[in-house]
């Protein structure tokens, strides 16, 4: 059995977990992450694009902003096309000179990495049978196999980094812990190409025939997403039935426009809205997906995971600075806030962008909620206190302080 001593377990090398490492050894907090699968499969997933400036700002605290202030690009707006007709949500005209950045997650998760591995930082990558003991006892441990051999990590803290399928939630007794969770019926399929966007900003686009995005990573990179039935899988979507799918959804004159080739990746993810609360038990806390999963229509999951990193991080230095250990308990009640904004945004826009078929209102006897979406729409999309709505949330709301 090999013993390894660190103050903060980081369970995960996601994108919250290495961002949270990065912080906190700016600080001189020592960390260890622990990953179930190797760096190259969290490479090869291809996620999130679009990054709120707070996210950004904290990239840049980690010291890693250079690549990503290169080469990303700032999106003054966005478009949302409803049966053809295009409306423009100016983001910086609407928020007082607010805007995003559009810049691969698999981008931020290299930096990251790479950082990582120049600060000598430890990482167990393809770590097997991870399990978290006494997270209730001052002194909790973790402990996993790594290429053959037992390893416990002993640690002060223990940040639940991984993902929506980890064990850090698990570990949390059932009965400590509520979780609210909705499975929409349908899902995204999305596809990525090395094509000219079709598009200088993002276009959400609703359709009769269901919900399509047109994303970017370059300007020689494009990608797109369509909502397809839950049950569909990649194989019954060639490249060429994708690009005929999203050009019957992209209003005429983008569509017109399009570029089509071969696809790099191709993938479905379902749609959920899901939280657990508390957010801490003990001396574990959930951070990012672990807790939390929206819809990504409204491009704020990895948003999310980073106004989580932010408060542990802030807890994190008092503790280790201050000697502040009254602040820990204050950290599930500050991200809460923020996710639940968060999750009822996504929400929102899912509802108001997506085909829901036949679905009824309750009690409004055989209303359906498309009816109800189509005028919430039009409001939204009309008039410009509807669009500041919009845009004062798409480029996320300020972070709290502890
Ligand atoms: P991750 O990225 O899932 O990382 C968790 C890591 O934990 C590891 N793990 C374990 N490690 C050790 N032991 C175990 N037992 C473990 N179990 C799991 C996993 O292998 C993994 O490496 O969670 P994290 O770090 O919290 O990051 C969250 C984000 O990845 C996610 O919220 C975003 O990708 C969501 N998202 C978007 N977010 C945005 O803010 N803007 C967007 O534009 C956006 N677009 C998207 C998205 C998510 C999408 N999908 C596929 C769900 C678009 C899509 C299509
Ligand atoms: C993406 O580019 O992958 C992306 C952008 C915006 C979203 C979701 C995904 O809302």
């Amino acid at each position: 059995m090999n013993t390894i001593n660190t103050q903060v377990a980081i369970i995960g090398a996601g994108p919250s977990g290495l961002l949270l490492g990065q912080l906190l050894a700016g600080q001189g907090i020592g960390n260890v992450i622990v990953e179930r699968v190797s760096g190259d499969y969290v490479l090869g997933r291809i996620r999130a694009g679009i990054l709120e400036q707070g996210f950004a700002e904290l990239v840049r605290e980690a010291g890693l902003g250079q690549r990503m202030d290169a080469e990303g690009e700032i999106h003054e707006g966005i478009e949302i096309a409803a049966h053809g007709e295009r409306f423009h949500i100016d983001l910086k005209g609407l928020t007082g000179g607010d805007v995003v950045i559009c810049y691969g997650q698999t981008e931020i998760t290299r930096d990251l990495m790479e950082a990582r591995a120049e600060c000598r930082l430890q990482t167990y990558y393809e770590a097997a049978d991870v399990q978290l003991h006494g997270v209730k006892d001052s002194k909790p441990s973790v402990t996993f196999n790594y290429r053959g051999d037992d390893f416990t990590l002993k640690c002060d803290y223990i940040a639940g980094c991984d993902g929506f399928h980890g064990i850090s939630r698990q570990t949390i007794p059932a009965e400590k812990r509520t979780e609210h969770e909705r499975i929409y019926p349908f899902g995204w399929l999305g596809l990525l190409s090395d094509t000219p966007p079709v598009g200088a900003e993002l276009i959400y686009c609703k359709s009769e025939r269901g919900f399509a995005l047109a994303s970017r990573r370059s300007t020689t990179r494009s990608r797109y997403y369509l909502q397809v039935p839950l049950d569909d899988t990649v194989q019954d979507w060639s490249d060429g039935r994708f690009w005929e799918e999203l050009k019957r959804r992209l209003p005429p004159d983008v569509a017109d426009k399009l570029f089509t080739g071969p696809s790099l990746e191709k993938s479905i993810a379902p749609l959920r809205s899901f939280v657990c609360e508390p957010m801490q038990y003990g001396n574990l806390f959930l951070v990012g997906d672990a807790a939390h999963i929206v819809p990504p229509t409204g491009a704020k999951g990895l948003n999310l995971a980073a106004s989580d990193v932010a408060a542990l991080y802030e807890i994190m230095t008092r503790v280790y600075r201050n000697n502040d250990t009254q602040c820990i308990a204050r950290y599930s009640e500050i991200a809460l806030r923020r996710v639940w904004h968060g999750e009822r945004f996504s929400w929102w826009m899912s509802n108001m962008l997506h085909n829901f078929g036949d679905e009824t209102i309750h009690g409004m006897n055989g209303v359906t909620f498309s009816r109800f979406m189509d005028s919430e729409r039009d409001f939204y999309l009309r008039t410009e206190e509807g669009r500041r709505v919009i845009a004062k949330q798409y480029v996320g709301l300020p972070y709290e302080h502890v």
